[in-house]
């Protein structure tokens, strides 16, 4: 009897320590699309039919003022940790040097871990790659992908492409606690049927949890629709537009069959489902992409930050609510874990950037949470938005030109004015200038923070403030 009494009551502490949620705990699946323009969808004004995508936009919160950093590298870790990537050192895409996110850093698959959630990436990581910065090192449970950029399908399509110097890539795969292991060459054949393989590992995932009944955390991050353009044979000719229309009808499929899945397996309503873009679309010389009415992917204007960005949890947020309030990539992971009741396992010893959106992804603030973005290009600080204001330190025109420093930082009204054209410092004489100092209160609490907690460099072992 002691010895069952004593059973019971440890047993009591487990559950109360680990998994005090877990019966109403929502599953969180995070679509994530690649160089994804704005209006790359048909309800935002897209020349492709994405009927899947506006579907699910129609069941939760389209939001059109979703801000994403500005490449691959930052977005992720922006997601991951709630930091602002110049702070983790993942600012920009590097290739063949020390990069990736600390094992220091606290992700949101292991916050989520550490709440009981089983985890799994299917797709592109792209925050480290080598062992201890892989996704089964920062909180994963199983992976399967890609280390780095896309761009490495084409490596081996180069006639002076040299593996002594700089190895074949691959597509891995790998489980916490083992080395990841190599599946097979990542090249531009295997480029074009990834995506089914990524779609194919999360809806089998998908069915498989909801059999336990545990909660789980999917991050399925396509490859689409990033360079080299290659899609599945299926969709050769999907709408007589060219590759670009076969590719985002692609991705409108796959969503749709991740859609499918959730439902299939009756966890639809118990079940955040986000779906958003990295960073705006390449518009030059790959026949597409549309940034919508925003100026110029990959600046720091408009369509370089602003992309895609949908939520769906049924019965908790408002279907077919769209609100134009600044939220952005940094808030998902303070969100997230405030949404499920996890906010104790938000880090306290570092700076958070990301702030909690949940009251008003509820409904029970009109209001987002947050006010302005940090547009940094690299390590460079480009830009500030303040609410509708946008305010450039350094203009380029595009990912090729020159950076150019105006004297007096130029100020549009990106909600009046989304081409960004009409410069109000110039235009009122002045007496717009009180919007400079909006952005200095900004910057001097941002400076002091990065000044009591130095920047983490790219690469850096970094083990802790002191
Ligand atoms: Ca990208
Ligand atoms: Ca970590």
């Amino acid at each position: 009897m002691k010895f069952i009494l004593k059973f019971l009551a440890s047993l009591s502490i487990f559950f109360a320590g680990c998994c005090a949620y877990a019966e109403d705990s929502p599953n969180i699946v995070y679509i994530l699309v690649d160089n994804w323009g704005w209006g790359d969808i048909r309800i935002q004004g897209g020349s492709i039919p994405t009927p899947r995508i506006d579907a699910l936009a129609g069941e939760g919160m389209r939001m059109t003022n979703f801000n994403v950093e500005n490449q691959c590298v930052p977005t992720r870790s922006a997601i991951m940790t709630g930091r602002l990537p110049i702070r983790s050192g993942t600012h920009r895409v590097t290739y063949g040097l020390p990069y990736g996110m600390a094992p220091w850093e606290y992700t949101l698959p292991e916050l989520l871990s550490d709440a009981g959630y089983q985890t799994a990436l299917f797709g592109k990581w792209h925050l480290g790659d080598v062992e201890g910065r892989l996704p089964t090192d920062q909180g994963f449970d199983q992976w399967y992908g890609i280390k780095n950029t896309t761009d490495e399908a084409g490596y081996s399509s180069t006639p002076q492409f040299d593996p002594e110097v700089v190895p074949q890539p691959y597509i891995w795969q790998g489980k916490k606690g083992q080395p990841s292991t190599k599946v097979k060459p990542f090249d531009l054949d295997s480029r074009k049927t990834i995506d089914r393989e990524i779609v194919e590992r999360s809806e089998a995932f998908i069915g498989e949890q909801a059999k336990t009944g545990s909660p789980f955390f999917l991050y399925m991050a396509l490859t689409q629709i990033h360079p080299p353009l290659g899609h599945n044979p299926e969709f050769d000719n999907a709408t007589g537009t060219g590759i670009y229309g076969d590719i985002i009808t692609e991705v409108d499929y796959n969503v749709g069959r991740i859609v499918d899945a959730l439902n299939n397996a009756g966890i639809a309503d118990n079940t955040i489902l986000i779906l958003s873009g990295d960073n705006g679309a390449v518009t030059e010389g790959i026949g597409g992409g549309s940034n919508g009415p925003w100026r110029a992917g990959f600046t720091g204007y408009e369509g370089g930050l602003r992309t895609v960005g949908m939520v769906r949890w049924p019965n908790k947020i408002a279907a077919g609510s769209v609100s134009d309030e600044i939220f952005a990539a940094l808030d998902w992971m303070p969100t997230l874990a405030n949404l499920l009741g996890e906010a104790g396992r938000i880090p306290t010893d570092r700076p958070i950037d990301g702030v909690d959106q949940s009251a008003f992804l509820l409904g029970d603030q009109e209001k987002s949470s947050r006010e302005h973005v940090l547009v940094y290009i690299g390590d460079e600080l480009f830009a500030v938005k303040w609410r509708t204001f946008k305010i450039h330190l350094k203009t380029i025109e595009s990912l090729w030109a020159p950076i150019q420093t105006p004297v007096f930082p130029i100020v549009y009204d990106v909600r009046n004015d989304p081409g960004e054209d009409n410069e109000l410092i110039k235009e009122s004489l002045f007496a717009y200038s009180w919007v400079y100092a909006a952005m200095g209160k900004v910057l001097t609490e941002k400076g002091a923070s990065m000044v009591e907690y130095p920047n983490i460099k790219p690469g850096q072992d970094f083990e802790g403030y002191e």
